[in-house]
């Protein structure tokens, strides 16, 4: 088999990781080249993996489990894709709440599959609310911990990807730029928005020109760990059913129902995100902190009377609190739309401490 680029795109929840890689496999796609996705997460039932597959892109899953402590199933889908569709380039994207991705990831490549990787340096997502609230303002209502884990995914990057732009002055542009610029120095950096496709070119460019600076990360993996164990998980499945559902609305209801739920008892979204299939069309709804509005990244055209919807949200809230709130609102629009909720699947839990198959800091 001939080489394959690996292309990592990590970075904290709610980023733009998923959006970002639907941009670059436009463009790669575009310009001839095959391309294939490999999302990653602790549950299963994934949007991401959803939606990637709704707008067209070919997508393999490592699911219930980071990367680095499911390796061998890593590789082995690096593997199936090359059996499958003989891709180019594959654009891998890790849980949000990973980290330390040189020395679980990269260094192992690289030990045992150089003759058929090629690997591409590791972009790391930021968004500028959050780098704002987490480390500049640190006015967050996170658990330090979770301050810890995003600072630590960014000291590792090759290049920092200031992504979501559009939603910055040239004043706050500026102030990120130079926060960053002194805090990460010597890290290549792009300014994109992924939804408008902004700088995408540019930093596509970065991918295929540098090299990894391989920096292994100095990392605490208790405090790790409990940044890690700070969030909660919920996959929800279900299918609803009424008269002529509009879908965009109730997912913006689920999603603002929820978000007000937790500003009363100030807990903190990472990233909540909802997606409703019917058998003709799709779509999908995100809100990615309590202060944000409700971001669709499609709307659905046409109403219909049954709907698949899959909810995944990470929140720094126990477990159980995040599903009770969760059913509850599913309750409360139940009775608003006047639906029948079928077959409904819930997994909630907190991701357990990260054990990395391999650590090489060499
Ligand atoms: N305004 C704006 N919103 C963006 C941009 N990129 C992503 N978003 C929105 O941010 C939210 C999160 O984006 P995702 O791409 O799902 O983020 P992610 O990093 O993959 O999130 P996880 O998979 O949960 O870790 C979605 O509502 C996106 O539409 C951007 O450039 N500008
Ligand atoms: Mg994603």
């Amino acid at each position: 088999m001939s080489k394959i680029d690996l292309v990592i795109i990590g970075g904290f929840l709610g980023a733009g990781k998923t959006t970002s890689i639907v941009n670059i496999a436009r463009y790669l796609l575009e310009r001839g080249k095959r391309i294939g996705i490999v999302t990653n997460d602790q549950g299963s039932d994934l949007v991401d993996s959803n939606f990637l597959r709704s707008v067209g892109l070919s997508v393999l899953e490592v699911k219930e489990g980071c990367f680095c402590c499911n390796f061998d199933q890593f590789v082995e889908k690096i593997y199936n894709f090359t059996e499958q569709d003989a891709p180019d380039i594959i654009l891998a994207e890790p849980v949000g709440s990973c980290t330390d991705l040189i020395a679980t990831i990269f260094k192992p490549l690289e030990r045992d599959y150089l003759d058929k990787i090629n690997l591409k340096p590791l972009s790391i997502a930021v968004d500028p609310k959050r780098l704002k609230k987490l480390m500049i303002e640190k006015s967050s209502n996170f658990h330090s911990e979770i301050n810890y884990l995003f600072q630590k995914q960014l000291e590792e990057a090759d290049i920092i990807v200031l992504n979501k732009i559009d939603t910055l002055t040239k004043e706050e542009l500026e102030e990120m730029n130079n926060f960053l610029k002194k805090n990460f120095r010597g890290v290549e950096m792009v300014n994109i928005s992924a939804r408008n496709g902004t700088n995408v070119e540019e930093w596509i460019d970065k991918i295929f020109k540098i090299s990894s600076n391989e920096k292994t990360l100095e990392i605490d993996y208790d405090l790790y760990g409990t940044a890690e164990a700070r969030l909660g998980w919920l996959n929800i499945t279900s299918k609803i059913e009424g008269k002529c559902i509009d879908i965009n609305s109730f997912l913006r209801d689920l999603l603002e129902e929820i978000r007000q739920a937790f500003l009363k008892d100030q807990y903190e979204i990472a990233h909540i995100k909802a997606y409703g299939i019917s058998p003709s069309d799709w779509a999908k709804a995100s809100v990615v902190s309590t202060e944000e509005p409700i971001a669709f990244d499609k709307v659905s055209g046409t109403p219909a009377d049954v709907w698949n919807v899959v909810i995944n949200a990470r929140a720094d809230i126990e477990p159980d609190e995040l599903k009770n709130i969760t059913l509850g609102v599913l309750g409360l629009l139940k009775e608003r739309y006047k639906l029948k909720i079928h077959s409904l699947n819930t997994q909630c839990f907190k991701p357990k401490k990260p054990t990395p198959k391999y650590r090489f800091i060499e």
